[in-house]
């Protein structure tokens, strides 16, 4: 088929697993096109079925604003018509589902075509920018206008119909992880130089916005180091780091955490690690603790949103009350004292990330665009 991708090319994990599918998608044979406002981070090998189209938004000095959700629709009528495409299939609502039905009508008007766009709901979509009444009513509207509707957990699909008036069936396609390439030898010289005594690795990964407590992480490690031996990695970037560099120079911990920034490597990182901490207010799906988990890392979550249908409460790693520092500690002390105990986390994480594997969840989203298919997608 030929299938248009919308998404935010940043290193955000709606954008990673949109070009992630976007990928795999080309692979099985699939024409797909990126439609972004830069070059999606993740989209870095070539591959003939890929197509990327960059959405340009002109200056002009009455704008104090400028339009991108007019130039991003004008640039999908554009793709559409140009490259035929079977369907849109738009990452995080807000504006790509408004700005989808809106290419729609408009090639509808143009080539009397009906152009199908499946809407992937993502989290903060919906949780926190999507319900302000700034944007609810267009949020709500265009919701209930896409042709599928998706959402990466079943607590976002609950979070979804509280929060808005939607008339439509909302499917649960989870987050997914390409197994294989997380599941890697650690590198022994990179272990030796982050953990030169053999300390335990503690990690957390994300954009460091607020939603992910990072002090909450600093906290923990704080506790945990108290009584066992352990280093932390931090990797990301975002709004809140330097504020988190400053309260680990407060608490005196600088020269047992590292900054790496972001990284297009994580899972050589991730293969030398023993814990993965997210602390967040809300995760609607955890996609940084899946692929955590995929390179045997046991992950010590709160139990917000979507986290406990990823993480398994003594199983894959432990769940605590958003804020419960003392909880975490203990559970992250109890973990990593015990070596028998962490080798079999270490294993369960694994097996559990293996259900979320690439391969069993990318031909679900096949099977969607399946059904819109027109009598010439077969031959493509
Ligand atoms: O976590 C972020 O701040 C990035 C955000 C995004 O939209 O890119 O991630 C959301 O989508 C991911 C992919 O579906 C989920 O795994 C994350 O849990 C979700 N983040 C939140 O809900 C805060």
């Amino acid at each position: 088929m030929r299938i248009g991708i919308v998404c935010y090319p940043t290193f955000g994990g709606s954008g990673v697993l949109a070009t992630e599918l976007g990928k795999a998608l080309a692979q099985k044979g699939h024409q797909v096109h990126f439609i972004t406002y830069s070059q999606p981070v993740r989209l870095l090998e070539f591959n003939a079925n890929i197509f990327y189209h960059e959405v340009r938004v002109p200056e002009y000095p009455l704008f104090d604003y400028p339009p991108y959700e007019l130039a991003l629709s004008s640039t999908l009528v554009d793709v559409i018509i140009r490259y035929d495409l079977d369907l849109l299939h738009v990452h995080y609502a807000i504006p790509h589902a408004s700005a989808a039905y809106m290419a729609k009508k408009i090639v509808q008007e143009k080539i009397n075509r009906n152009v199908p766009f499946i809407t992937t709901l993502h989290g903060t979509d919906i949780t926190l920018v999507g319900k302000d009444e700034t944007y609810e009513p267009v949020v709500t509207f265009s919701i209930n206008k896409s042709d599928t509707i998706t959402a990466v957990s079943q607590n976002l699909k609950d979070e979804t119909y509280k929060n808005f008036d939607i008339k439509k069936e909302i499917q649960v396609v989870y987050n997914f992880v390409d197994v294989k390439r997380f599941n890697k030898k650690p590198f022994d010289a990179f272990k030796q130089a982050v953990a030169p005594n053999g300390e335990k690795i503690i990690v957390h990964a994300s954009n460091f916005r607020k939603v992910k407590r990072v002090q909450d992480v600093v906290k923990i490690f704080a506790e945990i180091r108290k009584k066992v031996d352990c280093k932390l990695l931090m990797v990301g970037d975002g709004p809140e780091r330097p504020k988190c560099e400053e309260w680990i120079k407060n608490e005196g911990l600088k020269n047992d955490v590292r900054f790496f920034g972001r990284q297009e490597q994580i899972e050589e990182v991730l293969a030398v690690c023993d814990l993965f901490l997210l602390p967040s207010d809300y995760e609607s799906f955890g996609l940084a603790a899946l692929e955590a988990m995929a390179a045997h890392v046991p992950v010590l979550s709160s139990n917000a949103g979507g986290l406990p249908e990823v993480n398994i409460d003594g199983v894959t790693g432990f769940l605590f009350n958003v804020g419960d520092i003392e909880e975490a500690s203990r559970r992250g002390i109890e973990l990593l004292s015990d070596e028998a105990m962490l080798e079999q986390f270490k294993n369960q994480a694994y097996e559990h990330a293996l259900k979320f594997d690439i391969h069993n969840i990318v031909p679900i989203y096949e099977k969607i665009y399946s059904k819109y298919c027109r009598m010439d997608c077969d031959e493509q």
